[in-house]
């Protein structure tokens, strides 16, 4: 069993930010579940354009606001706590702070193995190391 706690990860190397966000990667391929496990802030009034090309995603929101925006249907949605978003599609999307920084937990398949860099479209490039 692992037990794992985001004080212990703040200001590690599995702590890791890029404009509009900070992740805090509780697990990685690494860790074997199969998936991995990140806490996100998105500050308030924070802009991104993302779109995990080669990663399904699901983000539930518990604290904070913004939106998100499907880039392939226009459509904006209101994110706020017990608000989660599944990126089944590889969705392009648009993500937006709020008025108060977003907390949001979210989960990728397959799992982040945390030296991917978000490449000219938002997206992380797919996983080539061995297992
Ligand atoms: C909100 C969102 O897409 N979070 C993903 C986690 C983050 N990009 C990371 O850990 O790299």
């Amino acid at each position: 069993m692992k037990i794992v706690r985001v004080q212990d990860i703040i200001g590690t190397e599995r702590e890791v930010s890029g404009p509009g966000w900070t992740s805090r990667r509780m697990l990685l391929k690494k860790d074997g579940m199969g998936f991995s496990f990140h806490e996100t802030i998105i500050p308030a009034g924070a802009e991104l354009n993302l779109w995990y090309k080669h990663h399904l995603e699901a983000v539930y929101c518990v604290a904070g606001n913004g939106t998100i925006t499907d880039k392939a249907t226009g459509e904006t949605h209101e994110i706020s706590d017990g608000t989660l978003y599944a990126l089944d599609k590889h969705d392009q999307h648009t993500l937006r702070g709020g008025t108060e920084d977003m907390r949001l937990i979210c989960a990728f398949n397959p799992p982040v193995t945390g030296s991917e860099v978000h490449d000219e479209d938002g997206a992380y490039l797919p996983d080539t190391s061995e297992d």
